[in-house]
């Protein structure tokens, strides 16, 4: 392409666990028919195209580790983008349109973790990973 992909769609609400977790994620559907890009983690840009009515304007790309997949661990059946962004947990985003560019592979599965702390401690290092990569793009 030249450029990253992207994939665009409007934020629902997931699970309500991520704020639990210490990672509130935006969640889009994947799309039966549209090209989204193989189960795995991500590192990449949260860009809102559309605010949803009354929430503010977020107008620069916001850095974001993304996860694609079925959230395993806590045997999830949809399949979903779900988009941290980073060190952001203020933002209102349901409802909003936004757009996803996918920079980087950072693992190529999601794991179905034994327990929570292990879920985050790879979340974890997930995000230091995305943090790194974008620093330098
Ligand atoms: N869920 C898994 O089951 N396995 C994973 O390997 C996994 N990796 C993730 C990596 C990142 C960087 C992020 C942001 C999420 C990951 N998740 C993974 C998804 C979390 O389980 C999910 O964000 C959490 O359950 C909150 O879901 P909710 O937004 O529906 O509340």
């Amino acid at each position: 392409l030249g450029r990253p992909f992207r994939v665009t769609g409007v934020v629902i609400e997931g699970d309500k666990r991520g704020r639990e977790l210490g990672y509130p994620t935006a969640n889009i559907p994947a799309d039966p028919g549209a090209a989204v890009p193989q189960d795995g983690v991500y590192a990449g840009w949260l860009t809102v195209l559309t605010p949803a009515s009354g929430a503010p304007a977020y107008p620069d790309p916001l850095p974001a580790a993304i996860s694609v997949g079925s959230n395993p661990t806590f045997d999830g059946v949809d399949r979903r983008v779900e988009s941290y962004v980073l060190d952001r947990d203020d933002l209102e985003l349901y409802g909003a349109k936004v757009a996803i560019d996918f920079v980087a592979r950072l693992r190529g599965t999601q794991i179905r973790f034994d327990t929570i702390d292990d879920l985050l401690v790879q979340m974890k290092a997930d995000v230091d990973g995305a943090r790194t990569l974008l620093a330098r793009d």
